[in-house]
């Protein structure tokens, strides 16, 4: 099994979470997939990171696809409720979550991120020659700081998203995150949203966060 990502995808980095916690064996296949040709596209039609190949040659994708798979692959650390009410409440904060890193995303790409520059530079320090379109911008903006009020608010005073321990709605949360940290740090999240700052503090002692944090 291996899985195509690139080192600063929050979804990429969600199911390196997963595959670390459940203690699940994979190989990790670093790839950009805004390149010219990119191998991800012999696997994936859609171009996208991160892919899954399986042994018997079967890619799974998207991210959320993945997770479930391997979830249900292992019974070690089960990170998804079993089908019910509690299920769909891990998934929709996942579906949150992973909604405000794709917003971050896309803003990303219309600054020129991705496709034009090399994955490991600021957006600050990107130009280009075509015209940005603010108002996409600013509703993507609108959805971000949405989504992290409705994940502060959610949260609240509790230690995790869901139950009594680690399940997937804490692990999309601090990647999409951490996202925001990588790309967006003008944003500051944290002043206002304590509750997450520490929630993502508390996320960051575990080896399998710290490791997998995006570079630069
Ligand atoms: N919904 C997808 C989103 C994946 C995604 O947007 N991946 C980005 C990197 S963060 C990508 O591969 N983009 C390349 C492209 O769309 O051409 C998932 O959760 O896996």
């Amino acid at each position: 099994m291996k899985l195509l990502a690139s080192l600063t995808s929050p979804f990429a980095r969600k199911v390196r979470i997963v595959l670390s916690e459940k203690h699940i064996e994979c190989q990790l296949d670093v790839m950009n997939p805004w390149e010219a040709g990119s191998p991800v596209l012999d696997f994936n039609p859609l171009g996208q990171v991160p892919t899954l190949v399986l042994d018997d040659g079967m890619a799974v994708f998207d991210s959320s696809v993945i997770v479930e798979y391997l979830d249900a692959m292992s019974p070690v650390n089960k990170l998804i409720p079993e089908p019910g009410r509690q299920r769909v409440q891990v998934r929709r904060w996942e579906a949150l979550a992973d909604g405000v890193a794709d917003a971050a995303a896309r803003i990303f790409r219309e600054k020129g991120g991705g496709r034009h520059f090399a994955e490991n530079e600021s957006p600050q320090k990107m130009r280009v020659e075509t015209k940005q379109d603010d108002a996409w911008i600013s509703l993507q903006r609108g959805a971000i700081d949405r989504g992290l009020d409705a994940l502060e608010q959610e949260l609240g005073d509790r230690p995790w998203f869901y139950g009594h321990g680690l399940s997937l709605a804490d692990i999309a949360v601090a990647c999409c995150l951490g996202y925001l940290d990588l790309r967006f740090p003008e944003i500051e999240w944290r002043h206002k949203h304590a509750g997450l700052a520490q929630h993502m503090d508390k996320l960051m002692l575990r080896p399998s966060f710290a490791e997998s944090a995006p570079p630069g």
